[in-house]
């Protein structure tokens, strides 16, 4: 069972062990590497088979968690000890601070969306894009061009107290999921991927190594919302024949053994330090 960390608090060794666990996957030659893990969100990006999977979507939370545990997997067959830290982003604003430091994941790009140029992602010899939406090969960021979701909008969607309400999509006014996504106000997860911009603005975000940091905490939120209003079946909806999307019983492929029920409860796989 692992303990995921705030990134502000992993020690030295802590981010030099993730980051060499990253690469070794990204070098990975065979089998679900970390390319795998870019194509596999661009294609559930959007439906699959008229099912919404991964965004605009109840399964959203669902999905992401799922995918996290996959890529933490894959990182622990290199280094059991390895977490996915997240990133507080109500804490940590800065486009030089936690988690953007030269020992972590590196700072901004150059010149507005430009190539990131510090850190062990710099560069297309240290970190090359292989699989995206443009034909860049390194990393790029723009940072800054919004601003953050504060404490207080992140306080205001975990008062809701429904998990998601019809339509189910991005048009979805009543519950938290849509507020949590970004579709709705006050807009959490959406405003993070263009904060960060670059890569984490496009389909093939999973490029940028912030994206686990980023996905890490809005799991860590969704957590925190099942902690106040409850782990159970019930937060989750909708609970079945509701068509073009994942229902809590239904497949979140690509793993079809894996449900939104299945996944409610994650206390035995990873906790929140
Ligand atoms: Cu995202």
């Amino acid at each position: 069972m692992g303990v995921r960390k705030s990134a502000r608090n992993l020690t030295g060794p802590e981010k030099a062990a993730f980051v060499a666990a990253v690469k070794r996957l990204k070098a990975q030659t065979t089998g679900r590497n970390y390319d795998w893990f870019v194509t596999t969100h661009m294609t559930y990006f959007a439906g699959v088979n008229g099912i919404r999977y991964a965004h605009q979507a109840p399964s959203f939370l669902p999905w992401h968690r799922q995918y996290l545990i996959e890529f933490e997997r894959a990182l622990q067959v290199y280094d059991p000890s390895v977490s996915v830290p997240y990133w507080d982003w109500t804490v940590d604003r800065s486009t030089s601070g936690a988690p953007f430091t030269a020992d972590l994941l590196g700072g901004n790009g150059s010149g507005g969306n430009g190539p990131v140029t510090t850190g062990p992602f710099a560069g297309a010899t240290n970190w090359r894009i292989n699989v995206g939406s443009t034909t860049a090969t390194s990393l790029r960021r723009a940072m800054g061009t919004n601003t953050l979701p504060t404490a207080a909008q992140v306080t205001s969607v975990l008062g809701v107290s429904a998990y998601d309400a019809a339509p189910w999509n991005s048009s979805a006014t009543g519950g938290m999921r849509n507020r949590m996504e970004g579709w709705t106000t006050p807009n959490l997860h959406n405003t993070v991927h263009v904060w960060v911009g670059g890569h984490m603005g496009q389909q093939d975000s999973p490029n940028d190594p912030a994206f686990w940091l980023h996905h890490c905490n809005i799991d860590r939120l969704w957590s925190q919302w099942q902690t106040r209003w409850g782990f159970d079946a019930a937060h989750y909806v909708p609970a079945s024949g509701t068509a073009g999307v994942v229902d809590l019983n239904e497949p979140l492929q690509p793993w079809p053994t894996v449900t939104p029920a299945s996944v409610l409860q994650h206390s035995s796989i990873y906790t929140y330090a």
